[in-house]
């Protein structure tokens, strides 16, 4: 017994344990962030309200007191003292050194053999430079403290922060309850050692948080019961935890009473740790409530505790950790694999060779989605379908619509004798160029006066609006082929649209509806020939009731398919009203002159009316296609091939970010696999060699 208390705890582990390669690996996964954060990983780690002693608990486990704690010293409850995660690493070696290591640049350092309040001091200095959760002196940036000597084994484990709770400072009770809950909530490997001070459980609010927080707490929880001076000696309170009989219980044996430098003794300043060791033993022997279950007491208890859950922990979990950390990998480059591509280089040259193959992409994809028209409905066929409702509008448009009668002659009488007669369906007329190309005034149903476009002009509305749909249409497949080829680059997405996209578009509608204004302008010169003019469906069925000579062979009519495209066209050329009107019985006496030739001029203007119709009907599709369609794949490509588009190159944000993320856990994976075999074949043997429960590394 007298050859062990001589021991520090962690030095009856030593480094000949077979663990050594197993808690290597485990230290080398808790210290790297980047795996601490993506693995489920076993480890033990210190949690409690603050105060509590779990710094000085965790000195007094490595046997020196280095680790910046509260010293005799009466504690300011408002103040954390631990005010970032430190992960503890001790490694067994010849020399005595301690490190520190932090993500931050500029913090860290090695010195060898330290004296205890140097590391101490330093500890104290690294928080000035440590980023601090807003409102809060606490960080969330662990720090590497390892200690190496010939008296440590190797062992990691990490102290937090106090978890505070009190009613005045709700920002810091949230920001150290989530800094102990990042290391105890996911991670359901992690060991918890709530430091508690011996009393009721039910009052301790970092108890109930672990309960809360980490249903399977009662399996990977050690309790570490302090302060035990504080009771009376006649209170059973702490020895009913500490068998498990209080309403928060834990696996058998998982609650350790400890007792520090209570303030007692005068000459307690002095004790270093071997000697604070000796005093705890002796007065637990002493203590009525303790003598009896003194197994449960001190800190070598706690020591073995911990290491015999940490053991089967990794016995347990590290295979399957070691199986998660190769999927990962696996994963993790299969993903920067996919993520290849979109990677923006440093170089601008090699910006310049992105930014080209995107825009050849872009370039491929708005061709398919354009011309690839026969199987695509959202390229030529929705472009087809608004030619068909053009056509259809055009052929609505009535030239006689509330003209009447009256204002016609009245345009013929001031034109009598000045103008050639009027030809059957010439067009050069004065009479028709006036009902045809000059705008007029009607009567509407209610009597009332109203203006009116000339007919020929009420179809450049209909054009324009047929170029704005053309134009929404191609729009929306340039925009579907932008979001294809450019969705991982918003940056440069957005300059595209708005420098190349719109100008090109805007430009383009303005040709376009420039050009069909100019061929409408166009349909008002008169010209002697017209081409033939569509027949009225009354025409028509009179050829078709022309009498055959032979009865045996069907009409003509009935088989041509001319015919047919005629009768369409006759239906939807001609104005029912007129129809109705020309086709009717006329009057008679001497208004029957007077009527016929008003019925010719109607005639007459609708049929001349007709062919221009048709002219625009061919014309202006034609001049959208050539003008709007064709060139605007390759006026894209011009305007892109102009633009420097490498200025805008940046890679979405969110895919960034699972690119660094991937990258660093592929690194650290490839770093931390290697050992892995070694890690395995030493739980293997350990498990085979010493089946019970609580064996000692
Ligand atoms: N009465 C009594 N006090 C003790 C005992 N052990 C430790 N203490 C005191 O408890 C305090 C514990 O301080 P720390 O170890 O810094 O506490 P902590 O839980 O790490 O606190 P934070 O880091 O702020 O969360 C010190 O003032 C010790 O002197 C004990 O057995 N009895
Ligand atoms: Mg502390």
């Amino acid at each position: 017994m007298s050859g062990e208390v001589t021991e520090t705890p962690v030095a009856k582990y030593g480094q000949s344990s077979e663990f050594g390669v197993v808690l290597d690996f485990i230290q080398r996964m808790i210290s790297n962030d980047t795996l601490r954060q993506a693995f489920n990983i076993p480890h033990l780690v210190m949690v409690g309200r603050q105060n509590m002693a779990k710094t000085t608990l965790i000195n007094r486990l490595i046997g020196r007191y280095l680790l910046p704690m509260r010293r005799n010293e009466t504690a300011n409850t408002l103040q954390a003292r631990t005010t970032y995660p430190i992960i503890l690493n001790l490694r067994n070696g010849k020399r005595s050194l301690v490190e520190v290591k932090c993500d931050i640049p500029g913090i860290g350092g090695a010195v060898e053999n330290p004296k205890d309040d140097t590391v101490e001091t330093f500890l104290n200095q690294v928080t000035a430079h440590l980023p601090k959760e807003e409102g809060t002196p606490i960080s969330k940036t662990p720090v590497n403290v390892t200690l190496q000597g010939p008296e440590f084994t190797t062992l990691t484990l990490v102290d937090l922060p106090g978890a505070h709770f009190a009613n005045d400072d709700p920002r810091m009770n949230l920001v150290t309850q989530n800094l102990v809950l990042e290391y105890i909530e996911k991670n359901t490997n992690s060991i918890i050692v709530i430091v508690s001070e011996v009393g009721d459980p039910t009052g301790d609010s970092a108890i109930n948080l672990v309960m809360q927080k980490a249903p399977d707490f009662r399996s990977r929880t050690i309790c570490a019961l302090t302060k035990p001076d504080k009771l009376r000696e006649s209170d059973d309170m702490g020895k009913r935890v500490a068998m498990n009989g209080s309403s928060f219980t834990l696996d058998d044996n998982r609650f350790i009473v400890l007792r520090g430098k209570d303030g007692t003794d005068p000459k307690e300043k002095d004790w270093d740790a071997e000697t604070t060791r000796v005093q705890e033993k002796l007065w637990f022997a002493r203590h009525p409530q303790y003598k009896d279950i003194q197994h449960v007491c001190g800190i070598d208890r706690l020591m073995d505790t911990m290491i015999s859950l940490l053991a089967e922990k990794m016995i347990t979990e590290i295979p399957i950790l070691v199986t998660q950390m190769r999927r990962r990998k696996k994963e993790v480059d299969d993903i920067l694999e996919e993520l290849e591509d979109s990677e923006v280089p440093e170089s601008s040259e090699g910006k310049g060779g992105v930014a080209m193959k995107l825009k050849e992409n872009l370039i491929r994809e708005l061709n398919k989605l354009l011309f690839n028209n026969t199987s695509n409905t959202a390229g030529g066929e929705r472009v087809r379908q608004l030619f068909n409702s053009f056509h259809q509008e055009v052929f609505r448009v009535d030239p006689l619509e509330l003209r009447n009668d009256d204002e016609i002659r009245r345009q013929q009488r001031k034109l009598e004798g000045v103008a050639a007669p009027l030809g059957d369906s010439s067009e050069n007329s004065q009479l028709l160029q006036r009902l045809l190309y000059e705008k007029y005034t009607g009567v509407q149903a209610n009597g009332k006066p109203i203006a009116l476009l000339s007919p020929v002009d009420r179809l450049l509305p209909l054009s324009e609006k047929l170029v704005r749909n053309v134009e929404a249409t191609l729009r929306d497949i340039v925009q579907k082929a932008i979001e294809q080829a450019l969705s991982k680059f918003p940056t440069l997405k957005q300059a595209v649209e708005a420098k190349v996209v719109s100008k090109i578009f805007d430009k383009k509608r303005e040709q376009t509806t420039e050009f069909i204004r100019q061929f409408l302008e166009m349909q008002k010169k008169s010209t002697d020939i017209v081409f033939a003019p569509i027949p009225t469906p009354r025409e028509i069925s009179v050829w078709e009731g022309f009498p055959l000579v032979d009865h045996r062979k069907p009409h003509p009519c009935m088989t041509s398919k001319m015919t047919s495209h005629m009768k369409y066209l006759a239906k939807n050329l001609y104005p029912e009203k007129l129809l109705q009107e020309i086709d009717g019985s006329g009057s008679h006496g001497l208004m029957y002159k007077e009527h016929e030739e008003i019925k010719n001029v109607k005639r007459n203007v609708v049929r001349c009316f007709n062919v221009l119709k048709m002219n625009v009907c061919d014309t202006v599709p034609r001049c959208i296609l050539h003008f709007f369609v064709s060139q605007l794949v390759d006026d894209l490509d011009r305007a892109l091939e102009k633009e420097n588009l490498v200025e805008f190159l940046e890679e979405r944000k969110d895919i960034r970010d699972k690119r660094i993320l991937c990258r660093k856990q592929s690194l650290a994976l490839e770093n931390a696999l290697p050992h892995t075999q070694d890690v395995l074949h030493k739980l293997l043997r350990m498990k085979q060699g010493s089946p019970q429960k609580d064996r000692k590394m």
